[in-house]
């Protein structure tokens, strides 16, 4: 599936209408027939990032299908928020499954179709950082190497936050969650630990994984509609912002996925049987600082003491990804070379 990257008419206010792009290049959103896979009456919070792509995520997935879709679901805020029993939001057959086995669900459920001698009907795993990046993360890896015929979603918001904001291994350093406490010389989440699921997932050697975020919902869309015309095992990692666990206004929510993007903190990739294929690059390079500092989560490297140690610590990560995965253009050969040799 092709798509035309907009351009930024209205500077500074992040937003590109559908009414500045010809009909068939406008977001389904605006088609009154649009698909929707998760109708209103979830309780998510208000400018849930994950009730956002996962709505944008599943939707994609059934036009590509037609609608033949089966999703199984770890346990997390968008199982708990979706389907508060007895009702559900859902509007495709899914399956709850445990924490941890969302992955090894859904390649039963394809190994089943299968038996059946149902080639048709396609199937999407999906589950939060700490359902996938975590407890659910040998299942997953089992789903990769196997070759299982499932696209896994992880919808990463940096937390457990359904069970109250605890550390997962996504958790960036520095933030604080109620398991990283904003104390001590090194104030919330260690600095070392942690895992880049998407990375390990194309490790994996498998058709496709990429990356993506809500602050750009086309370029998500078309990576699912691509991974949905593939057989195999795929893997899509998108980053979703929580209001509630990030603290940040909700109003803010695509403001701070834009800006995880931009300045590199979050890159933005798709990948092929193990190689890197293409990367959303980005305009300029905006100091971490305008991202962390909308974030309660942060607050601790401001006030009362500020800590410009920690903060340049976290700009050197983000330095290394513009390196690592050539986001920016415009770097020059020093800067690049000044930002890998950043010992993060
Ligand atoms: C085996 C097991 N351990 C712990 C839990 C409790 N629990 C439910 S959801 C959750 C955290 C979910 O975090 P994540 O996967 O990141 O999803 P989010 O809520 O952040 O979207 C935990 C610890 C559980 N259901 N099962
Ligand atoms: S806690 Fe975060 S992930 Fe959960 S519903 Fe609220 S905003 Fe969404
Ligand atoms: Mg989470």
């Amino acid at each position: 599936m092709s798509a035309t990257r907009l351009k930024y008419f209205q500077t500074g206010s992040f937003a590109a209408g559908n009414r500045l792009v010809e009909p068939d290049q406008r977001a389904v959103q605006s088609d009154p027939q649009r698909a929707n896979a998760i109708t209103c009456g979830h309780r998510a919070c208000q400018g849930c990032g994950e009730a956002l792509g996962a709505r944008y995520a599943l939707d994609a997935a059934l036009r590509a299908t037609d609608g033949d879709l089966i999703a199984t679901n770890a346990t997390g805020c968008l199982e708990v928020f979706s389907t508060p029993y007895p009702e559900s939001s859902w509007q495709v057959p899914w399956i709850h499954s445990l924490f941890g086995n969302a992955a090894a669900v859904a390649t039963g459920v394809a190994a089943a179709l299968k038996a059946k001698g149902n080639t048709h009907t396609r199937v999407v795993g999906q589950g939060g950082d700490g359902g996938t990046v975590d407890i659910g993360f040998a299942c997953l890896s089992g789903m990769f190497e196997r070759g299982d015929d499932v696209l896994y979603i992880c919808y990463d918001n940096e937390a457990y936050m359904n069970t109250g904001v605890q550390r997962s291994a996504a958790t960036p350093p520095a933030a604080y969650t109620t398991t990283t406490q904003a104390v001590g010389d090194q104030p919330g989440a260690a600095w070392g630990q942690g895992k880049d699921a998407a990375l390990i997932a194309l490790a994996h050697e498998i058709p496709y994984v990429a990356t993506a975020t809500i602050a750009d919902l086309r370029d998500l869309e078309r990576k699912v509609h691509t991974a949905m015309e593939i057989r195999g095992a795929r893997y899509i990692h998108v980053l979703v912002t929580c209001p509630l666990g990030w603290g940040a206004a909700s109003a803010d929510s695509i403001k701070l996925a834009r800006l995880a993007m931009e300045t590199g903190i979050f890159p933005v990739w798709e990948g092929e049987h193990g190689d890197v294929v293409s990367v959303t690059k980005i305009r300029h390079r905006t100091p971490v600082e305008e991202y962390l500092k909308l974030q309660t989560r942060f607050r601790h490297l401001f006030a009362p003491v500020r800590r410009d140690d920690v903060i340049a610590r976290i700009q050197a990560r983000a330095d290394r990804n513009i390196a690592r995965f050539g986001l920016l253009e415009a770097l020059d050969e020093d800067q690049l070379d000044e930002a890998v040799e950043v010992d993060v």
